[in-house]
């Protein structure tokens, strides 16, 4: 059967999912309210941010429904030991959702610090690679699965090494009160990126936990990674003029 899968959300895990869509809503409406303070030309932290929450607001709204995912085979049942060969469901609407965002949060990070367009299109590429590569080993049903996520891991490597570093460095040069957002914003999201391969190899990747389990590890992730780093970068960008960092 092609269309269902036995190790899935249950209606719990189907109400999380909701639950995390209606809080990204919600700050996507906040962060536009904040936006309507600001000039036009002075909104676009607001803008990427809220785009953002909206996204995942749309994913979550499509993981609740039990929707965009598809069954891939996995050795192990932990429902049914005695089975081998269970079809487990994996949400690749999240890649779609992270495809679209994470480029999104590194622009809101990136342009914080004032780095120049080609570091941006190149961190936003390597970005992509992990992202693709996450998905492609989530989806094919065997050890290979493992060399996507080693590539997706490298990327990530690189992705860190440009914020705690080379950004990090490039954003002093714009003053204490930039460096202190950045410094913020980049901190929190080094630590909550380098714990999504964590849920991936529990979920996707080794099919360790359940699909609740899975919607709350990476729902909490989410919602730290998106609507509360997002509030923090507004309120910390509140007395930086967009002009200063050449925007
Ligand atoms: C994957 C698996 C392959 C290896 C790595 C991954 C990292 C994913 C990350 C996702 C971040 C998502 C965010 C979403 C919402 O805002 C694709 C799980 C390294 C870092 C921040």
């Amino acid at each position: 059967n092609g269309k269902t899968a036995d190790i899935a959300i249950t209606e719990r895990g189907s109400d999380f999912y909701f639950a995390i869509c209606a809080a990204m809503t919600v700050s996507g409406f906040c962060f536009i309210a904040l936006a309507y303070r600001k000039q036009r030309r002075d909104r676009l932290f607001h803008y990427l941010t809220a785009a953002v929450v909206f996204v995942a607001a749309i994913a979550y709204f499509t993981m609740g429904s039990n929707l965009g995912f598809t069954p891939i085979h996995v050795e192990y049942s932990r429902s049914n030991p005695k089975v081998s060969g269970s079809y487990r469901s994996i949400y690749y609407v999240r890649y779609i959702d992270w495809f679209i965002t994470t480029p999104l949060l590194l622009l809101d990070l990136l342009l914080t610090a004032g780095m120049p367009w080609p570091t941006l299109l190149w961190v936003i590429i390597v970005d992509w690679i992990m992202i693709i590569t996450g998905l492609i080993g989530a989806l094919v049903d065997s050890r290979y699965k493992w060399a996507y996520f080693a590539f997706g891991c490298f990327a990530l490597v690189y992705i860190v090494y440009q914020l705690v570093w080379e950004s990090r460095i490039h954003a002093r040069a714009y003053g204490r009160d930039v460096e202190r957002v950045f410094t913020m914003c980049g901190s929190l999201t080094t630590v909550l990126w380098i714990l999504y391969p964590v849920a991936w190899g529990l979920s996707e990747g080794g099919n360790v936990i359940a699909p609740d389990s899975e919607a709350v590890f990476y729902g909490v992730l989410d919602f730290l990674a998106k609507p509360i780093f997002g509030a923090l970068l507004i309120w910390g960008h509140r007395n930086i003029e967009p002009a200063r960092l050449g925007l």
